[in-house]
């Protein structure tokens, strides 16, 4: 069983409480693909409504608590050594068009430091929770990352900037990086949600993931997840904060120093 800490529990309980909408709007999805106005205002308005339960249920529970949400950016409260970091719906193009692999993510930071981590799945129920020190767990399974050692035999997971994202430069690089990954390695994922992509790392599932451009929201809660499974986490410099530039590298011990250095010049 996992360890729960006290905020950890009120995390999962905002989460649940927050998915159940979703779900319910999830499934209404299908109808409104075919309707005149498109599901585009429907969807903005899930993540607005999702971020509100999430800060309503969170700051009830913890009131004077920070609170950084992708919706509604920093709130600052009168307690500066904790903040929650939130994404209502990670892998929100996901959600828009019907395909059910989108998360709630929440982190729990103190003084600086990641605590507390979730990352759920509505539609698969699948909850990813990690306690710093404590580890990290599927549902009630504790988490390792992969024990692959060799990248022909590994598969990563990354995300590759699309329509208005990035310079023609960021964009050349990526693909460089997605050609120099794919040709040695057993192959990639591109599935569209950074906080899963780290849940499936910490789960062994990928043996790696890595994207550049990223936002706090999108990867706070997925960090503790991957490092409390045992893997590493860092940006593409090498250095461990990956909120510093959005860059992220994410892998066992092993992987991570080798696609490090094959990231480091994908021309070559
Ligand atoms: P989102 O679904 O919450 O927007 C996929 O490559 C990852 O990038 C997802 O975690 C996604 O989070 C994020 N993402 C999508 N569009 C983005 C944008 N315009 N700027 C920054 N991140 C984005
Ligand atoms: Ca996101």
């Amino acid at each position: 069983m996992p360890y729960l800490s006290p905020a950890l529990n009120v995390m999962i309980a905002a989460a649940r409480k927050a998915a159940r909408p979703l779900t319910r709007d999830f499934g209404e999805l299908e109808n409104l693909q075919v309707s005149h106005k498109g599901p585009a205002d429907f969807v903005s308005s899930a993540d607005e409504r999702t971020e509100r339960i999430l800060f309503e249920e969170l700051t009830r529970a913890r009131p004077g608590y920070g609170f950084f949400g992708e919706e509604g950016g920093m709130r600052e409260g009168p307690d500066k050594s904790h903040r929650f970091i939130i994404d209502p719906i990670d892998g929100t193009t996901n959600f828009l068009h019907g395909v059910p692999h989108f998360a709630i993510s929440i982190a729990l930071e103190r003084e600086g430091q990641l605590q507390s981590a979730v990352v759920y799945n509505p539609i698969t129920d699948e909850m990813y929770v990690a306690e710093r020190s404590h580890g990290a767990y599927l549902n009630d399974k504790r988490l390792r990352v992969s024990t692959r050692k060799n990248l022909p035999e590994s598969l990563i997971a990354t995300g590759i900037p699309f329509m208005g994202r990035g310079t023609d430069e960021e964009r050349e690089r990526s693909l460089a990086e997605v050609k120099a990954v794919v040709s040695r390695t057993s192959g990639i994922r591109r599935f569209g949600s950074a906080a899963l992509d780290c849940a499936y790392v910490a789960a062994g599932r990928f043996d790696a993931f890595w994207e550049r451009g990223l936002n706090a929201w999108d990867i706070a809660g997925g960090i503790l997840l991957v490092r409390e499974a045992g893997g590493v986490v860092s940006n593409l410099n090498g250095t461990s904060d990956p909120f510093s530039n959005g860059d992220l590298l994410a892998a066992n011990e092993a992987l991570h120093p080798q696609l490090m250095k094959l990231l480091e010049n994908p021309f070559s």
